[in-house]
């Protein structure tokens, strides 16, 4: 094997996929990265400016050159707006995923959205009640139809305050409140984000980052949120599932279907479509054995949290996966989804379909799914790729699948805990379990693919820190295997003696990126039994990988909530020395939790581990030197 496929990945299936793409001659991500060697630097320290037409401007960051743009922006004034865009950025994106789930959630109630149900009445009813929603005698469509109508007023501008931020523990909302940045709507967030980074507004760095700190609240507590839940109520509240994970999930004698991106509204219906015997009996009549529909990214999470559907892996084996020859469709809707792809199709029999009227990419067939028309369009590309099996040229299947258990929602976990977090809150005053950490986020060809998540993973739990993971951290966690009940033997032996006790693995898988406010709904609970903040818990978050726009706003609103949170690579900031010390610094009087960076694992499991005893040593708890 050259030697290099070693250094971007340590997954198996990665390297050989890698291995065979470079026999076969397609460009890969980390191609392209090495293509852009150096990259530019003024951009990395956030330093650049192209927001008016005055400019482009770049600061000089060795003091020599221009310290102001054409408009008199200095490098902190730079920074901080580079760095509000980029969280305005993310936080859209989860939030209008968010609405597409309301908008479907309106048409179910209208009778407008065939194949689409609602799954869950009784979630139904208790976020109703949240919005003070009469629920009594009526039927689940009307209940349905008003929710919907109050999900869409979060967005807007007529609430002082978000409904959903109102499950922050009573001391989080005072504080939100007095620095003046409880989110109001979720739209009005972001677009005064975009309104105060134009030339000639906001010039301040503090006021900026506050801001930006309300935008990101408003995604955690708002348009994430509302995702989650509505996709809770849409299509089942998820429960311990086991499952299976990596390439090796690809059947060569099945026609594959790959759904990536992020929104179940789709592959829901995709996926609906796939298990309908007729549709197996078509696949049959083509002569194979049947239909294998695996994930990949968010949407992959989504099924695999509320189904059991199996993953073939995260972001960065988006492009590998196609090379397998096996996948004779990859459906896509929106978010992370590697413009390269179709091309990378076309050197393969795969049929690349674009779903989303919001998302198009180059080489891809676009069939666009609405919620009336979705169950349609569903079997109509399913049918499309069973014929395309016909088509296929070679097959490689380098590894075997390896075994998870996902599904862990909050309510899965209560119950796991026999009802209450008690069992939790125990072990944790008993030094049983140290703390949790949540590891979240992408992939990044700058980190060895997989490596930050799983070094970092297996270093906490051998520290008898509970691990809680979305997003690709989780894909890789559970590649690693990690996600079975015998993943306890790499666990501390207080850790192993809990969890094996509970039967759940150390390492729980909390969902998709916009499931990251299951984390925030936990932490809450925990915070509110023990009657006090959420910053007091013995908690931390990491995104050892992150690289997207998205990743940023859950690092803000995740510190925002109180949580101490280790980046891998460094985000585009280093330009403004101001505002680097405000994150990592100064944030702690204001919040009461901050940023670190830090991209070896290995010295960012410390960190954390650092970080939890000294909040179980302030909570009176017994303190282990690390
Ligand atoms: O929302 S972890 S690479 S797939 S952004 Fe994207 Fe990052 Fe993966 Fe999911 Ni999240
Ligand atoms: Fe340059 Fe200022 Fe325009 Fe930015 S806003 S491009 S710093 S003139």
């Amino acid at each position: 094997m050259t030697h290099h496929h070693k250094t971007r990945t340590i997954a198996k299936d990665g390297q050989l996929l890698l291995q065979k793409m470079e026999t076969d001659q397609v460009e890969t991500v980390w191609d392209r990265h090495d293509a852009q060697q150096p990259q530019c630097g003024f951009c990395e320290m956030g330093v650049s400016c192209r927001i008016c037409v005055m400019g482009p401007c770049r600061i000089d960051p060795f003091g020599e050159g221009p310290q102001q743009g054409v408009c008199g922006a200095d490098a902190d004034i730079i920074v901080a707006r580079n760095l509000c865009r980029m969280i305005a950025a993310g936080a859209a994106a989860h939030s209008d995923h968010g609405r597409d789930l309301v908008d479907v959630l309106a048409s179910v109630a209208e009778n407008s959205a065939p194949g689409y149900e609602i799954r869950d009445t009784e979630k139904l009813c208790k976020v109703a009640a949240e919005y003070g929603i009469d629920t009594q005698g009526r039927q689940p469509a009307e209940v349905a139809g008003d929710l919907a109508y109050a999900l869409q007023e979060e967005y807007g501008t007529r609430k002082k305050e978000l409904s959903m931020a109102g499950r922050a523990p009573e001391k989080r909302r005072d504080l939100w409140r007095k620095l003046n940045i409880m989110p109001r709507g979720i739209d009005r967030e972001t677009s005064e984000a975009m309104h105060r980074t134009h030339m000639g507004v906001d010039n301040g760095w503090q006021s900026l980052m506050l801001h930006s700190l309300r935008n990101a609240l408003s995604d955690g507590w708002g348009g994430s949120m509302i995702a989650t839940e509505v996709s809770d109520i849409l299509f089942g509240t998820p429960k311990p599932t086991p499952t299976k994970v990596n390439t090796g999930v690809l059947k060569s004698d099945q026609v594959n279907v790959v759904v990536h991106g992020h929104n179940p509204v789709v592959s829901e219906m995709v996926m609906a479509a796939a298990q309908d015997p007729e549709m197996i009996q078509f696949a049959e009549s083509r002569g194979a054995k049947g239909i294998n529909l695996c994930g990949l990214c968010c949407t992959g999470n989504e099924l695999l949290m509320r189904h059991g559907i199996p993953m073939a892996g995260n972001h960065l084996m988006t492009e590998l996966v196609i090379a397998t020859g096996a996948v004779d469709m990859m459906i896509v809707d929106y978010q992370c989804i590697m413009p390269s792809l179709g091309h990378v199709a076309s050197c393969y029999h795969t049929e690349m379909i674009s779903t989303s009227d919001k998302a198009r990419f180059p080489g891809m067939q676009h069939m666009e799914f609405h919620p009336d028309n979705a169950r349609k369009m569903a079997y109509d590309v399913v049918k499309r790729a069973v014929e395309n099996y016909a088509n296929r040229g070679s097959v490689y299947i380098p590894v075997e699948s390896v075994d998870a258990v996902g599904g862990f929602s909050v309510e899965a976990v209560i119950n796991a805990l026999g009802g209450a977090p008690d069992p939790l809150l125990d072990a944790l005053k008993a030094g049983k379990i140290r703390g949790a950490a949540g590891i979240v986020g992408c992939n990044n060809p700058k980190i060895k693919h997989d490596y930050g998540h799983v070094t970092l993973t297996k270093r906490l739990i051998e520290n008898d820190i509970l691990v809680l993971d979305t997003g690709c951290a989780a894909v890789a966690n559970a590649k690693a295997g990690f996600k079975i009940s015998d993943a306890i033997s790499h666990a501390g032996p207080g850790l192993k003696e809990v969890c094996g006790s509970l039967g759940i693995p150390p390492v729980l898988h909390f969902g998709s990126c916009v499931d990251n406010v299951r984390i925030l709904v936990l932490a809450a609970a925990l915070a509110d039994a023990l009657g006090t903040d959420i910053s007091d818990l013995p908690l931390a978050g990491a995104a050892p990988e992150w690289y997207s726009e998205k990743a940023v706003s859950i690092g803000a609103y995740v510190v925002a909530s109180g949580i101490y949170t280790v980046l891998g690579p460094m985000p585009p900031i280093a330009g403004s020395m101001n505002v680097v010390d405000l994150l990592t610094r100064g944030l702690q009087g204001v919040v009461g939790a901050t940023f670190a960076v830090e991209p070896d694992p290995e010295k960012a499991a410390g960190l954390i581990q650092s970080h939890i005893e000294n909040q179980r040593g302030n909570l009176g708890l017994d303190v282990k030197n690390a």
